[in-house]
């Protein structure tokens, strides 16, 4: 793992120090960041103290007058050369992230994957970046639309994408014209370390300004100055729904804009015309891939009653075939949960179900005789929509069976919890699908047919409705959230007529 540091710019004690392109730390508290594979300690990194981070935003700032005025397909080549350098980077960034987060190495290096799928996207997008041009109701006059850039970005991530999430908001800000500021977990701070390098490295050979792309670490409170200062005009934050609302509120109190991407309580509708060998994977992966800890994870199966029984025994069949341990080597599916904070969470849910009266069909088990205490067997209980368990969301491997007789029960089902970002159906039966995605269908912000919960492709906008935020990321025109959008009228006539005729007579 040194090696891989090394290579990716991480030597023993500069983990953290300046590196000459904003990423300001003074000599404080450091930060230790711990394996979930083996409980080993890789490194540790300094904090940003109040001192650092006002010079990290005026220097931001400072960069941002000179940054904006690139032309954007200019902007869009140096994240082109994000792209490549990410490329290269690709086995040493995913080991990195499946170590420090505990995901398996073929996620590891998909998470690596999409990064490079936005920066192509991105790269596309500052060839566009279109306005409108508008119908005048005034003769001579031209009436359209610009977008401009909005200034700093603040971006708030969380370990479960540790560097992902990071790149689907800076690759689009940076097209855009802004200026990005990163607060990563605490929990995965050195791959957000390597991330931060590889871009100063690219920005430095193609004299990007200092400030274009700089890192805070440190605790929640280093994600509090952001939401509360009003020179970050954008804050995108991606977590827990405790950390959004707080969030939100603190930048809505300044009138600030934010894009929220928080927790999701995903479902797969099983219909009786669902082909069981595609919906199986699609569960299996989206329930115990990534040790149940994306907010696209699949927590809930509603199945049609005629399928249940069939649909519980082949499933459990397949969680037998779920080889759980070091996340790093070949054949492995899923890792351990983050740290024991989320084991205990694991457990607690475990016993809220018992207590509800469920029962397992695939039984929980916290892993002992593992290199950590964060290893857990995925499970799968038999369960009601309406406990309290189900209606949240636990970071975990656990998957609730629920059953439904009528696809519009299934429907309101799958709709009756806070969260509102992915759903699927699984059918062969048109009615059904459309019926799924109509307006009296899912109301998440995902809703695929045939497909399971997790694994979104980056030229969607991803995001979802209620307590999941709102906030869409990603593709689609999900740029125009990093945006000002000016609408311009033109006056190319000898007079000044007024909108809506009026006569005012001077
Ligand atoms: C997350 O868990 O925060 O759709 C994001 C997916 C991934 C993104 C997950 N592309 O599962």
């Amino acid at each position: 793992m040194q090696t891989i540091l090394s290579r990716l710019g991480i030597v023993s004690d500069n983990a953290g120090t300046s590196t000459g392109l904003s990423c300001w730390h003074s000599e404080t508290k450091r930060l230790t960041s711990v394996s979930p594979v083996d409980g080993q300690p890789i490194a540790s990194v300094t904090t940003t103290t109040p001192e650092d981070y006002e010079r990290v935003v005026q220097t931001a700032e400072k960069a941002f007058r000179t940054w904006r005025n690139w032309p954007a397909p200019r902007r869009g080549e140096v994240v082109r050369q994000i792209g490549e350098a990410l490329r290269a980077r690709k086995t040493d960034l995913g080991t990195l992230v499946s170590y420090e987060m505990g995901k398996s190495l073929q996620e590891g290096l998909g998470e690596v994957q999409e990064m490079i799928d936005i920066c192509d996207f991105a790269v596309g997008l500052s060839r566009q970046l279109y306005g409108l041009t508008i119908a005048s109701e005034r003769p001579a006059h031209r009436m359209m639309e610009q977008w401009h850039p909005l200034g700093i970005v603040g971006v708030i991530s969380a370990f479960n994408f540790p560097v992902a999430v990071w790149s689907w908001n800076a690759m689009l800000a940076w097209v855009c014209g802004d200026v990005v500021i990163w607060k990563p977990s605490e929990k995965t701070p050195l791959s957000a370390l390597a991330c931060q390098y590889l871009a100063a490295d690219v920005f430095k050979r193609n004299d990007v300004p200092e400030g274009v792309s700089s890192l805070i670490t440190g605790t929640a409170e280093a994600g509090q100055w952001l939401s509360a200062d009003p020179r970050v005009p954008l804050v995108s934050a991606t977590g827990s729904t405790r950390m959004g609302k707080a969030v939100a509120q603190a930048v809505a109190g300044r009138l600030g804009k934010s894009i929220l991407e928080l927790g999701g309580n995903n479902a797969i509708i099983v219909s009786e015309h669902a082909d069981l060998s595609l919906a199986i994977p699609g569960i299996v992966f989206g329930a115990a891939g990534t040790a149940g800890q994306r907010c696209t994870t699949t927590r809930r199966v509603i199945v049609h009653h005629s399928r249940y029984e069939e649909l519980k025994s082949v499933l459990a069949s397949a969680y037998a075939q779920l080889r759980v341990g070091n996340p790093l080597e070949e054949g492995v599916h899923v890792g351990p949960l983050i740290d024991e904070a989320a084991v205990s969470a694991y457990e607690a849910a475990v016993q809220q179900v018992r207590s509800a009266g469920g029962t397992f069909v695939v039984e929980p088990e916290v892993l002992r005789d593992y290199p950590s205490a964060c290893y857990v067997r995925p499970c799968i209980a038999e369960a009601e929509n309406h406990w309290p368990v189900v209606q949240q969301e636990t970071f975990a491997p656990i998957l609730y069976l629920i059953r439904y007789t009528a696809l519009e029960e299934a429907i309101d089902l799958q709709n009756a919890v806070p969260q509102g970002l992915s759903s699927s159906i699984f059918t062969h039966h048109l009615r059904e699908a459309e019926l799924f995605l109509s307006a009296a269908g899912s109301d998440c912000g995902i809703a695929n047919v045939n497909i399971g919960t997790s694994g979104a492709e980056i030229g969607g906008a991803f995001g979802g409705e209620k307590e999941t935020g709102g906030g869409r990321e990603s593709g689609s025109d999900a740029w125009k959230a990093y945006m000002r959008r000016q609408t311009n009228t033109v006056n190319y006539s000898t007079q000044l007529p007024l909108a809506q005729g009026i006569q005012f007579g001077v």
